[in-house]
């Protein structure tokens, strides 16, 4: 949606997209009130100030209606619940709710790539991100994986491309949205809790592709059932990535080869992960989508050979953090849903100790049956979903409970003897006892370390 000066909009959620938005909103002369669920003493005196300077109202520790009064739009963060009293009220006087994505939509001046999945988002934006940096160009690069997607507004002029990872909370409210090129990687339950149902979860996902138009590009992943059967609009061109045979981006082995068909021209172009740091099985995949995005963006083979070359994949990530009397230590902290606990199972080849739990996201751990049972020897259990999880797993496995990481990894150390894999994927949201997964695996690192007789890699 264009908006123009001299409109009012009501911000609601004063995290970073929010304030990405007000600065947004304000630098096109909008006016703008904002309304934040936290007590005035718990928002950053900066950001109070600002907001004071900018002229913006603002409404803490509550969402009243009369912050809707005399708007013309409402824009929530995109963590903020879609069924919120406020927003019930909003709807009720036909204010148009609008994510970032909605206002930035029709916006963007160069083209854009946005990648949205269950897992892999992160790992296949940074990538498409380095990629294109090692073709010369100069992508923005932002979305769900930190920089609000807004901030692209603040400096168009310093891009050529514009890279989003996107979240089903931003797809929710995209309004017309429409990437140049969309992948969507797979889709297995995640935030089940805010979306209800997997179907509904999945609808959002699928928005990605809703507004595209004649030429624009759907990338789906060929080894998950929802993402290959995903819907794309007639004159979208579809291609996808995996190990079925047919793929524009087909992995065999370590190898990924790309097989395009331009314009009648066959291209064929083949990228060896042997040597990188995306080896490993879910990297293959995460490889090909994004080599497949940066080729059909225009990039030369050679460009993105030497940039596969340098690629550091994000931290926890399935990332080896020691080996102590042949035991490898694993961290996959950043495995939140059980569909990242699934892919990592799947990819461990040796015997696993698996520490998981966490605060649950209304995920049904029975599905993890089939591969616990074949990889897993013994299940050392944290946080708030360990009885839940018990009940699901208990019976597939040896489990045991423990209080604290440090107890967990001494726990996980006493089950595993040389070439065993220990690995943390604990397949829920980590906020029951970290600031979040990064301070998870980094506590789960520093546990291992503790234990002695490290041969720390990487
Ligand atoms: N708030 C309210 N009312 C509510 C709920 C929240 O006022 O009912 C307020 C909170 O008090 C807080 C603010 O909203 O002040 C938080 O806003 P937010 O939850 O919308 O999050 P941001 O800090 O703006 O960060 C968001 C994304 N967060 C979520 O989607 C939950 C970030 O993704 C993203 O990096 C950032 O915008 C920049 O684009 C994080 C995330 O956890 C990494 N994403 C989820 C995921 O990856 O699983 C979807
Ligand atoms: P997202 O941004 O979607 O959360 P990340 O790249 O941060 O994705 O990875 C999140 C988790 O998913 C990690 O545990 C990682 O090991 C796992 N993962 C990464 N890529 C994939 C994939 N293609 N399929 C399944 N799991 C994956």
């Amino acid at each position: 949606m264009q908006v123009r000066s001299g409109m009012q909009a009501a911000v609601i959620g004063l995290g970073a997209a929010g304030l990405s938005t007000v600065r947004y909103l304000l630098n096109r002369g909008v006016r703008v009130r904002v309304s934040d669920k936290r007590p005035l003493d718990q928002i950053e005196p900066s950001t109070v100030q600002w907001l004071d300077q900018a002229g913006v109202s603002m409404e803490t520790g509550a969402h009243t209606d009369a912050m809707l009064a005399g708007a013309d739009l409402v824009v929530p963060g995109p963590g903020v619940p879609l069924d919120l009293p406020v927003l019930a009220t909003a709807r009720a006087h036909g204010l148009p709710i609008l994510g970032e994505l909605a206002l930035a939509a029709g916006g963007f001046e160069v083209p854009v790539i946005a990648v949205t999945g269950s897992n892999g988002k992160t790992t296949v934006t940074s990538l498409i991100g380095h990629l294109l940096r090692a073709a010369n160009r100069k992508p923005f690069v932002g979305g769900n994986i930190g920089t609000p997607l807004l901030e692209y507004f603040a400096d168009p002029d310093g891009y050529d491309a514009v890279v989003l990872e996107l979240s089903s909370f931003q797809l929710d409210l995209a309004g017309s949205f429409r990437p140049d090129i969309g992948l969507l990687l797979n889709i297995s339950p995640d935030h089940l809790d805010r979306h209800g149902t997997l179907a509904a979860y999945a609808e959002a996902k699928m928005r990605l592709f809703s507004s595209q138009k004649t030429g624009d590009i759907a990338i789906l992943g060929s080894d998950d059932a929802l993402a290959a059967n995903a819907p794309v609009n007639a004159g979208v061109q579809r291609c996808t990535f995996g190990r079925t045979a047919g793929c524009e981006a087909l992995i065999a082995d370590s190898r990924v080869i790309i097989a395009l068909d331009r314009g009648g021209e066959k291209q064929q172009e083949m990228y060896d992960l042997g040597s990188t740091r995306l080896h490993s099985s879910v990297n293959r995949l995460n490889a090909a989508a994004a080599l497949l995005a940066a080729t059909l963006h225009g990039c030369a083979a050679a460009d993105l050979r030497r940039g596969l070359a340098d690629f550091e994949p994000p931290p926890h990530r399935m990332a080896e953090v020691a080996i102590i009397d042949g035991i490898r230590f694993v961290d996959d902290s950043k495995a939140t849903n059980i569909g990242a606990l699934e892919a990592a199972l799947v990819g461990c080849e040796a015997p696993v100790v698996l520490i998981a739990g966490g605060r649950d996201k209304n995920s049904d751990f029975n599905l993890l049956r089939n591969v616990v049972q074949a990889k897993v020897k013994h299940l050392v259990l944290i946080g708030e979903a360990a009885d839940l999880m018990e009940a699901a797993l208990g019976t597939v496995v040896a489990t045991e409970r423990a209080t604290t990481m440090a107890d967990a990894v001494g726990r996980a150390r006493s089950a595993a003897v040389g070439g065993d894999l220990v690995l943390l994927a604990p397949g829920c949201a980590s906020f029951d006892m970290f600031s979040g997964y990064a301070e998870r695996g980094r506590v789960f690192a520093e546990q291992v370390r503790l234990l002695g007789g490290t041969t720390a890699r990487k």
